[in-house]
């Protein structure tokens, strides 16, 4: 096993990219869990970013107090990396990454602010060459929460019509054990996530729990 993942390691870092994603062994979860330092560390190699069918390497590197930096490896030479920028103690953890939006290629989501209980995300996608941020339908970062008061979370699902959506679900403590809030569902149209619906929701305390954080399959729950 720890053969398999230093070769996938080696194979990430010298980026021959050859190893088909399908056949691609789990993350190393010490090394996703572990925070950036000032020099690159590869954090996941076992992801297709791009979406050709092939494994790349992702790296992390806290560059300063309030920019962590991500690097992607998709073979010799060819790599692309971007600036994150955070304003709440820059943690630069790698949280993971997903089949996030509909299109092909893994989304990659780092944690780049840590407020008292609350996490903020960066999600980046690569396209046109690049890596791009993907934005919550109304702001750049993401984030979730749990306190004895309010819950929040994001949850991935494939709706009736084969869609993916988006749910994102808020709820405060009332009176008696009951929580209520609202439910937002986004759609990802034309390279964006786009809110579509809003409804108020009503929840027990065991439903608002459960909803907390993120389900979506390969990130994180907490971070
Ligand atoms: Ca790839």
């Amino acid at each position: 096993m720890k053969k398999t993942l230093l070769a996938l390691g080696m194979a990430a870092t010298l980026g021959t990219g050859l190893i088909p994603a399908a056949q691609a062994s789990a993350t190393d979860s010490s090394a996703a869990q572990a925070s950036a330092s000032g020099r690159w560390q590869l954090v996941d190699t076992s992801s297709d970013i791009n979406g050709d069918g092939t494994i790349d390497g992702v790296s992390l590197r806290k560059k300063s107090d309030k920019v962590c930096q991500v690097k992607v490896s998709f073979g010799p030479g060819d790599t692309v990396q971007r600036s994150l920028h955070s304003s709440w103690g820059n943690p630069c953890r790698y949280a993971g990454s997903a089949l996030f939006d509909p299109r092909k290629g893994a989304e990659i989501k780092v944690m780049t602010g840590m407020g008292a209980h609350t996490p903020w995300d960066h999600i980046l996608t690569y396209r046109d060459g690049k890596l791009q941020f993907q934005k919550d339908a109304d702001g750049k970062r993401w984030t979730i929460d749990a306190t004895v008061m309010y819950t929040e979370g994001y949850k991935r699902v494939v709706n009736r019509n084969g869609k993916v959506r988006l749910r994102h679900d808020f709820v405060n403590r009332k009176d008696n054990g009951v929580w209520k809030g609202t439910r937002k569902v986004l759609a990802y149209e034309h390279g964006k996530w786009v809110q579509v619906s809003k409804s108020r929701i009503t929840r027990t305390t065991k439903q608002a729990n459960a909803l907390g954080g993120w389900h979506v399959r390969g990130f994180k729950r907490w971070m």
